[in-house]
């Protein structure tokens, strides 16, 4: 984008600072936007919405403004600081909340958070304050009226979905590549008849439906720049009624992985047991007088499902030509989907022990 254009884009918006000649550099490890720093004091965040991933752009901000403004609203009440605690939605001058520009792209500006997200895990202890975090999120979310939200991208966390659309992909092999990934292809059906646990409870009630972020991988959690603290969960473009397994499951995968989502050496990709631990503790402390019976039984289950079902959808995309998920080179999309497969695989062998430690803790904290 020329400087001139990137100008006359953020002079839409109704920002603080004159944006002329100031510095916007592509920012953060997402895979779904593309999201800038607009260095002007104070700072935004410049995101082009993905309109491949998100076909309803006007109704994604809603919900996004009516979220963030609840939690707002509740930060505030509670005499905290909703600066840190969630980012807001900055008003283009016309009263929208993102702008459409001449070539169809959907822009938006929201406040920045001075703080940073981390790729993989440095402390095992993060997790215990990122769950914190995560409680009280759901907590201030739970008397949000859920029909409110538009379902932005429906059936998003429906494994069985997923599964069907890896059959899809594999039987069309766009790409050409599927004898490349037999191996894996074999690995991820070998699993095709235990992925439903989690939408079998939605359907017979023993699983409630609640207001969940449905994307709370490590880096969309903020953590201190210069401390420990985890200051809150952004990139609210997936809040839709789901299940708190779907948040436990995510957040696990890579909080409780030794190594980043791309690591290629899998001998360095492993299940780091006390992350999990921290975060079920964490979580713990925020639900236990509220985790259905079912839940609680499939909170070790979930992280393998989660695990899994990213794995799948990374091979998916592998196998349709990398249409979904930015990638940096060739190979991202199968590399990211075998570590994933090796986290699966690590967290398979050690269910009954994930099983009775979650038991242990539930039982020490409720
Ligand atoms: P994606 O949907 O592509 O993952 P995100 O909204 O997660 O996009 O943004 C990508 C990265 O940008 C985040 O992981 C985080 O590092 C950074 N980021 C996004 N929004 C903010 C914000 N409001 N304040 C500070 N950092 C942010
Ligand atoms: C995407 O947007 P981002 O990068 O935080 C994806 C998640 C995947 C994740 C895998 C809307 O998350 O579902 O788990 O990549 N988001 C969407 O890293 O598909
Ligand atoms: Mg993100």
């Amino acid at each position: 984008m020329t400087e001139q254009k990137l100008y006359d884009l953020l002079s839409k918006f109704d920002l603080e600072a004159d944006p002329k000649g100031v510095k916007v550099v592509p920012y953060g490890g997402g895979h779904i936007n593309s999201t800038f720093l607009v260095d002007t004091d104070p700072k935004y965040i410049l995101q082009k919405i993905n309109t491949h991933v998100f076909p309803y752009p006007v109704e994604l901000m809603r919900n996004i403004e009516l979220v963030t403004e609840h939690l707002t609203k509740k930060m505030v009440a509670a005499g905290e600081d909703a600066s840190m605690g969630t980012y807001r939605v900055v008003k283009a001058k016309d009263g929208n909340n993102h702008i459409k520009d001449d070539d169809g792209s959907f822009y938006r500006v929201i406040t920045f958070i001075d703080a940073v997200s981390h790729e993989k895990v440095d402390d095992p202890t993060e997790l215990y304050r990122a769950a914190k975090v995560y409680g009280k999120f759901q907590k201030m979310l739970s008397d949000f009226d859920a029909n409110e939200l538009f379902e932005v991208i429906p059936m998003f966390h429906h494994t069985p979905n997923r599964m069907k659309n890896l059959l899809k992909a594999i039987e069309k092999n766009k790409s050409g590549r599927l004898d490349s990934v037999k191996a894996d292809v074999e690995f991820a059906l070998s699993y095709k008849d235990r992925i439903s646990a989690v939408v079998d409870g939605i359907a017979d009630g023993t699983i409630p439906l609640r207001v969940t972020h449905n994307d709370t991988k490590l880096n969309n959690f903020l953590f201190e720049k210069d401390g420990d603290e985890c200051v809150c969960l952004i990139d609210l473009d997936t809040v839709m009624p789901g299940s708190l397994l779907y948040d436990y499951g995510d957040a696990l995968r890579v909080g409780a992985s030794s190594a980043a989502e791309d690591e290629t050496d899998l001998s360095k990709v492993n299940f780091c047991l006390e992350p999990f631990e921290q975060f079920t503790k964490g979580l713990l402390e925020s639900f236990a007088g509220d985790i259905t019976e079912r839940e609680l039984a499939l909170l070790p289950y979930s992280h393998l499902l989660m695990t899994f079902e990213v794995g799948i959808r990374f091979l998916t995309d592998y196998l349709d030509g990398d249409v979904y998920f930015k990638t940096a080179y060739a190979e991202h999309n199968i590399d990211r989907a075998r570590n994933q497969f090796k986290l699966v695989r690590d967290i398979d062998e050690r269910m009954d022990e994930l099983n009775a430690l979650v038991k242990k803790i539930y039982n020490e904290v409720k």
